[in-house]
C-alpha cells in the first residue's frame, strides 16, 4: 500500500503566490517572475510531499486563480466576451475571465460544493466549440518528472465540469451543459494522450459532482463518459476520484466502468461508501485509493479506526492505497508553524503536512502490519484520549445552558407584520432605503496599523485612535452620500469570523493557517476546539461610538452561528448542532447587549447558510432545522421594534427559500447583481413576506455600476418585491474594494434609489 494526495495548499508558507499574482496585477512583478515563483512553490510542495513518503505526487492541482477556470481554459471554453483578451495575451485573458475589467464582466463565482472555496463557473451554450489545450497540465507534469518524482496529473473530470457549468449569457436558461458531453470527450481524449506522451502512468479525473443526488440521465451520461474514455487506446491508466460525500447510485456505475481505479471518500457521511462498495461487489482487478483521513478538518486521525477500515477494504479491491478524503487545498499547510497554541491542544491538530505523515503511517501499517507502527499508534491513542477528557474542550456551565433552552427562546414575541409596523414607526426610513452590508475598504493603513500593533511598534491607544478615526470617516461619508441606515465599517475586524473567534472561549485562531477562499484571497479559519462561551461584549464599544456620531441608525453587525461554524474548523467529537447552539447562545448575549446600548437595527450575517447545506437531499431537513433554529436562538430575544437584518451571498438560494423564511429576519440582503436580480424573482414568486435587499452592485468586480444601470436593476426588483419591502444595497461587504470605487458606486446607488423613488406612485 502507498500513500498519496490529490492536491496541496497552493499559496506557499508565506502566501508567496498571493504576493506574486497581486504584484503582477499591479505591474510590479513581470510574467517571468510570476512563473518563476509558481514553479518554485510547486517544487517545494512536491519536495515536502516526497520527503514525507508520499508516493505519487499530484500535478495540475496548482493554479494561479482557480482549477475550474483552468479546466475551462484546458477545454477551450472561453466565453466570447473574453476571447479577444485571451488571444491577445493568454495570462491577462485568464485573469480577465477571473476578475473582469472595465469592459467585460468576469465569470460568475460560486462555492465549490460545501466548502469555503469558490470556483469560476464555466459558461457554455449550444455554440460552444471545445478545443484541447493541454499545455499547463503537461508542463506541470513534466516539471515534476524532471525533478525525479512519480507524479499523477489531477484534472476536473468531464462530467463534473459540465455539471458545474451554466448557460452562457444569451443562452436559454434551460440549456443543459451536459448535452455537450459528446463534444467534450474527444477533448479529454486529446489531453489524456498528451499526458501519456509526456510519461504519465496514471491520471486522476475528479468527479465530486457525482456525490450529489443525480438523475438517471446524469448517471447514464457518466457511464457513457467513462466507457468512451476507458475504450481509448492511447491513454494513461485512469483513477476516477470522488469526495465530500458517498457516491450512492453513482458507485456501481463507476465500479463497472472500464477504468483502472477509483478514489473514494470514507470519512463522515461518506463512510457509507464502505457498505455500498461491498454491496456493489467491490473493485475486482482495480486500484482503490481510500480517503480515510479527513482532508477538510484539522483534527488528528484515529489511526486505529482507519487501519480497521483499510483492512476491510483490502478484501474489496486489487490494490489499496491510502489518501486524504479530498484535496488538502482546504486545510492550512503546517500545524508546526503555530507557536501560540496550547501544547495540549496542539497535539489534537493535523494540517496538510501532518496529514501527509498520517497517510504514510497508515500505508506502512497496512503494508507491513501494525507491528511496524506500534509506538506511533500508542501516541495517537494517547492524544485522542487526552482530548476526550480535557477541560479545554468541556465546560459544564455551557452545557447546562444549552440543555435549558426552550422553544420560546427561539421565537420573536410578535409576528412580522406587527413588528414591521413598530420598526417603521421607530426608524422613519424612506421607501427603498439605502444601506451597505457592513464592511468598508480595509485600507493598507488599517492593515499596517494592525501589523504594527501585533509587532508592538504601536500601542493599544494609538491603534484605537486609528480605528476611531476610520469609523468617523466612514460615518461622515455615508451621511454625505445620503445613505439611510449606516454601518461603522468594521475597521477593527480583520475577518468577520476570526474577529469573533478571538473573543470567544473554546475557539482558537492561527497565525499562519491560511486557506484559499477565492483567487488571491485567503482566510484563517478559527478552530472550534472546546465549548463556546462569550466572556464579555465583543462589538458594543465601537458600535456605540459610531452611533454617537450620527442621528441616523447605525446597524450593529454580527456574524451568525451557522456561518461561524461554516467558516471555522469545527470539533468533530460532538454533533455540529450542539456546537451551533453554544455559539447561538454566546451571540444572543451580544445581540441583547447591543440592543440595550441603543441599537435599533442589528444585522446577523449568515452568508454561509447555503454553503454547508448537505450535498444530498437526505441530510438537508435535519441541517436546516438546527441551522435556522440557531439563527432564531441568536436573534429572537429582541424587542419587536428592533429590526433584525441578515445577509447571504455566493449561492443559489433557490433550494433554501423555505429556510430563509424560517429565519424570521425582518430584512435580508442577498447577492444578486451578477445573476440580474434572479433571487428577487424567486423570493417574490415564493411569496416571501418580509423585506429584501437584492444586491445591485457586484463588489467582486472592480467595475463601478452607473446610476442608470442600478436604477434598471431596482425596477427589475420592484417587479417582484413591492416598494414598501425593497432595500437598496451592494451584493456583499466592501472590504476588498478601494475607496474611490466604493465612493462612486455608493453615490450611484443613492442617486438611483432617489430616481426610482420619485417615479413610484404616491401611496397612503
Ligand atoms: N470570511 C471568511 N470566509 C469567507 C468570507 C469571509 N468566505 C466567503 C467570502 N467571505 C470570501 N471572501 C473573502 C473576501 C476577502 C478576503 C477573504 C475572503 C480577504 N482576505 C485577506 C487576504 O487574502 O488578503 C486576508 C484577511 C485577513 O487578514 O484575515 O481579503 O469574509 N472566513
Ligand atoms: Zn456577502
Amino acid at each position: 500500500a502507498r500513500a498519496t494526495v490529490y492536491g496541496v495548499p497552493r499559496q506557499g508558507p508565506g502566501r508567496e503566490l498571493k504576493k506574486a499574482v497581486e504584484g503582477y496585477w499591479k505591474g510590479r512583478v513581470d510574467a517571468a517572475a510570476l512563473h518563476r515563483t509558481a514553479r518554485q512553490l510547486r517544487r517545494d510542495n512536491w519536495q515536502w510531499l516526497a520527503e514525507a513518503g508520499i508516493h505519487e505526487v499530484p500535478t495540475g492541482d496548482f493554479s494561479y486563480y482557480d482549477h475550474v477556470l483552468d479546466t475551462s481554459v484546458m477545454v477551450g471554453a472561453v466565453p466570447a466576451r473574453h476571447r479577444a483578451a485571451v488571444d491577445a495575451d493568454p495570462l491577462d485573458g485568464y485573469f480577465a475571465m477571473a476578475r473582469g475589467n472595465q469592459e467585460v464582466a468576469p465569470l460568475e463565482m460560486t462555492k465549490w460544493f460545501d466548502t469555503n472555496y469558490h470556483y469560476l463557473v464555466p459558461e457554455l451554450g449550444p455554440d460552444t466549440v471545445f478545443r484541447a489545450d493541454s499545455r499547463a497540465q503537461v508542463a506541470q507534469f513534466s516539471e515534476a518528472l524532471a525533478l525525479g518524482h512519480t507524479a499523477r496529473p489531477v484534472l476536473v473530470g468531464p462530467v463534473t465540469f459540465l455539471l458545474l457549468a451554466k448557460p452562457a449569457p444569451g443562452v436559454a436558461a434551460d440549456f443543459e451543459p451536459l448535452t455537450l458531453l459528446d463534444r467534450l470527450l474527444p477533448v479529454y481524449a486529446e489531453v489524456l494522450a498528451d499526458l501519456r506522451a509526456a510519461g504519465a502512468q496514471w491520471v486522476q479525473l475528479d468527479e465530486p459532482a457525482l456525490v450529489a443526488d443525480r438523475t438517471p440521465a446524469e448517471l447514464n451520461a457518466t457511464a457513457r463518459a467513462y466507457r468512451d474514455l476507458g475504450a481509448l487506446t492511447d491513454r494513461p491508466q485512469l483513477l476516477v476520484a470522488s469526495y465530500f460525500d458517498r457516491l450512492g447510485a453513482a458507485l456501481p456505475v463507476l465500479a463497472k466502468a472500464p477504468v483502472e481505479g477509483l478514489a473514494l471518500d470514507f470519512t463522515g457521511p461518506a463512510a457509507a461508501n464502505l457498505p455500498d462498495l461491498a454491496a456493489a461487489g467491490g473493485l475486482p482487478g482495480k486500484r482503490l485509493v481510500a480517503g480515510v483521513v479527513n482532508g477538510r478538518n484539522v483534527w488528528i486521525n484515529d489511526l486505529g479506526a482507519s487501519l480497521s477500515t483499510l483492512g476491510t477494504l483490502l478484501g474489496l479491491a486489487d490494490r489499496v492505497d491510502v489518501a486524504a478524503s479530498c484535496s488538502l487545498l482546504h486545510v492550512p499547510l503546517d500545524a508546526a508553524a503555530e507557536r501560540d497554541i496550547d501544547p495540549q491542544l496542539a497535539r489534537w491538530l493535523a494540517f496538510a503536512r501532518q496529514k501527509a505523515e498520517e497517510l504514510v503511517t497508515l500505508a506502512r501499517g497496512l503494508g507491513e502490519g501494525t507491528g511496524a507502527i506500534t509506538a506511533r499508534l500508542a501516541a495517537n491513542r494517547a492524544d485522542l484520549a487526552s482530548r476526550a477528557n480535557s477541560p479545554l474542550a468541556h465546560d459544564p456551565a455551557v452545557r447546562a445552558r444549552t440543555a435549558a433552552v426552550t422553544d420560546a427562546d427561539h421565537r420573536r414575541s410578535q409576528p412580522y407584520p406587527d413588528r414591521a409596523a413598530a420598526q417603521h414607526d421607530r426608524l422613519g426610513l424612506p421607501l427603498l432605503p439605502v444601506t451597505t452590508i457592513g464592511s468598508f475598504p480595509q485600507t493598507g493603513e488599517l492593515r499596517t496599523a494592525r501589523a504594527d500593533l501585533r509587532a508592538g511598534r504601536i500601542g493599544e491607544t494609538a491603534y484605537e485612535e486609528r480605528i476611531a478615526a476610520e469609523i468617523h470617516e466612514v460615518i461622515c461619508f455615508q451621511e454625505r452620500a445620503g445613505l439611510d441606515v449606516l454601518v461603522h465599517g468594521e475597521p477593527e475586524r480583520n475577518d468577520m469570523v476570526q474577529y469573533f473567534a478571538e473573543q470567544l472561549t473554546g475557539a482558537l485562531t492561527t497565525r499562519h493557517g491560511w486557506v484559499q477562499s477565492y483567487g488571491t484571497r485567503y482566510v484563517r479559519p478559527p478552530i472550534l476546539a472546546g465549548d463556546i462561551a462569550r466572556p464579555e461584549p465583543m462589538t458594543v464599544r465601537w458600535t456605540r461610538y459610531a452611533q454617537s456620531l450620527t442621528e441616523r441608525p447605525v446597524k450593529g453587525m454580527l456574524t451568525g452561528p451557522v456561518t461561524m461554524l461554516a467558516w471555522s474548523f469545527v470539533r468533530d467529537d460532538q454533533p455540529r448542532a450542539e456546537t451551533a447552539r453554544q455559539m447561538a447562545l454566546a451571540l444572543r448575549d451580544e445581540v441583547l447587549d447591543l440592543e440595550a446600548a441603543g441599537s435599533s437595527v442589528i444585522q446577523v450575517d449568515e452568508p454561509a447558510l447555503r454553503e454547508t447545506l448537505p450535498l444530498r437531499e437526505a441530510g438537508r431537513a435535519e441541517y436546516l432545522a438546527w441551522a435556522t433554529e440557531a439563527f432564531r436562538l441568536t436573534t429572537a430575544g429582541v424587542r419587536p421594534d428592533t429590526q433584525i437584518h441578515t445577509h447571504m451571498c455566493y449561492a443559489e438560494f433557490g433550494d433554501i427559500l423555505r429556510a430563509i423564511d424560517e429565519l424570521d429576519a425582518d430584512v435580508i440582503s442577498l447577492e444578486a447583481a451578477r445573476s440580474h436580480m434572479q433571487v428577487a424573482d424567486e423570493l417574490g414568486a415564493a411569496g416571501y413576506p418580509r423585506e429584501v435587499g437584492p444586491g445591485v452592485y457586484d463588489i467582486h468586480s472592480p467595475r463601478v455600476p452607473d446610476a442608470t444601470e442600478v436604477a434598471a436593476l431596482l425596477r427589475k426588483g420592484l417587479s417582484a418585491i413591492p416598494a414598501e419591502r425593497l432595500w437598496v444595497n451592494p451584493d456583499c461587504g466592501l472590504k476588498t474594494r478601494g475607496w474611490p470605487e466604493v465612493r462612486a458606486a455608493l453615490e450611484n446607488l443613492v442617486t438611483a434609489a432617489r430616481e426610482v423613488r420619485e417615479g413610484l406612485p404616491v401611496t397612503g
